[in-house]
């Protein structure tokens, strides 16, 4: 027999995934994860019995409950469902899927609608730190239409504007987790950056490309990609998260002077597939890179000290808000902020087998 599990259907960024109310889905970590990859269809690489799409940016899970923490209203917990694999990974954090949690948590009642724009204030499980988004809700309604583009999906929406107050080192203890503005691994000079999503910065011609290249091109270059694989082993201990082999950080990002009037372009592995843009908080951590005078950037940009950053990527471009401070010796990031739109594309339930939530 199957079970029916509510769950909303979200664009949330340039991502897609499901979202869940903590409460309907079991306590028990290990069969909340049977029910997760029975959900999206993972082992499977077509992910064909289930909801994803096959790919890490449509194969993700939102977990959403109260806040007990005074200065949240809301807890959120990421989960990527690994395409491939018998892999639930709470390793990284998604400021992309974060976008749909504030029109969520509005809907299903967690947080009150004002009349205009409500305030939701996101406790972000994975990595620790606090969102604060701004939800369009007229009349007290979640409104989705609206007139925002961001480069990656087609047409416009409804504005989200997310705010980071101090998102920097929350996953590797440190802006600047290897201690270094620079340092080298296989011979390759990288920057090591954690401004909520952590980073290997190198560039794009150390590794024999352009930077320019498509996805599809990158994925298709075995050598690169198991470069890039071994520079990532090494750098995860660097940057204190332990052996990386089974997680999804850090993420690689290739930087190439910029070519449309931004401040730097990317092409970034996250971390097997090559990201069709770029993550949210991989934006954030990268604008953070632009605004420190030695990193691996310096060169390929001229550094600033912060302001409208924009992050060009495969499919466009991606504005961050950045405001750095440097004292005594080092980089505080002070704030980090962005716009994202979300839609919600379904509300129903998901089907898995009732065996799953048992055994
Ligand atoms: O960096 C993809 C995405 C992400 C993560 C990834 C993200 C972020 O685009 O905050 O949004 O890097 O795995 O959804």
């Amino acid at each position: 027999m199957q079970i029916a599990i509510p769950t909303t259907v979200m664009r949330g960024g340039t991502s897609k995934g499901l979202y869940f109310l903590c409460d309907d889905l079991p306590r028990d970590l290990k069969q909340r994860d049977r029910v997760l990859l029975a959900a999206m269809g993972s082992p499977d690489a077509r992910q064909i019995n289930g909801m994803g799409g096959a790919h890490p940016l449509t194969s993700k899970v939102a977990i959403i409950s109260p806040s007990d923490d005074d200065a949240a209203d809301i807890d959120y917990l990421f989960l990527q469902v690994v395409v491939g694999k018998v892999q639930v990974s709470d390793s990284q954090n998604c400021g992309n899927i974060l976008a749909g949690v504030g029109p969520f948590a509005v809907e299903r009642g967690l947080v009150e609608a004002q009349d205009g724009v409500t305030t939701v204030r996101i406790r972000m499980l994975n990595s620790g730190g606090i969102a604060v988004a701004q939800i369009n809700t007229p009349s007290g309604q979640v409104t989705y239409a609206g007139d925002a583009s961001i480069d990656g999906v087609p047409g416009t929406a409804a504005p989200i504007m997310i705010d980071f107050a101090d998102v920097a080192g929350t996953n590797c203890g440190a802006l600047l987790p290897t201690g270094n503005v620079a340092d080298e691994v296989d011979g390759v000079e990288v920057t090591a950056i954690d401004n909520g999503m952590p980073v290997v910065m190198l560039r794009a011609r150390d590794l024999g490309k352009t930077g320019y290249e498509s996805p599809g091109e990158l994925e298709a270059d075995a050598e690169l990609k198991s470069r890039v694989e071994s520079i990532r082993l090494q750098a995860g201990p660097m940057m204190n998260l332990g052996d990386v082999a089974d997680k999804t950080v850090p993420k690689i990002s290739l930087i190439a002077p910029a070519q449309y009037g931004g401040i730097i372009s990317t092409r970034t592995f996250i971390p097997h597939r090559v990201h069709q843009a770029i993550g949210v908080l991989g934006a954030a951590s990268v604008a953070a890179g632009c605004c420190i005078p030695g990193s691996v950037a310096d060169g390929v940009t001229t550094i600033v000290d912060g302001g409208r950053l924009e992050v060009e990527h495969p499919s466009g471009r991606f504005t961050v808000d950045i405001d750095i401070a440097q004292e005594r010796g080092g980089f505080h990031v002070t704030r980090s902020a962005l716009l994202r739109t979300a839609r919600k594309l379904m509300d129903g339930n998901v089907y898995v087998s009732e065996e799953l939530t048992t055994c």
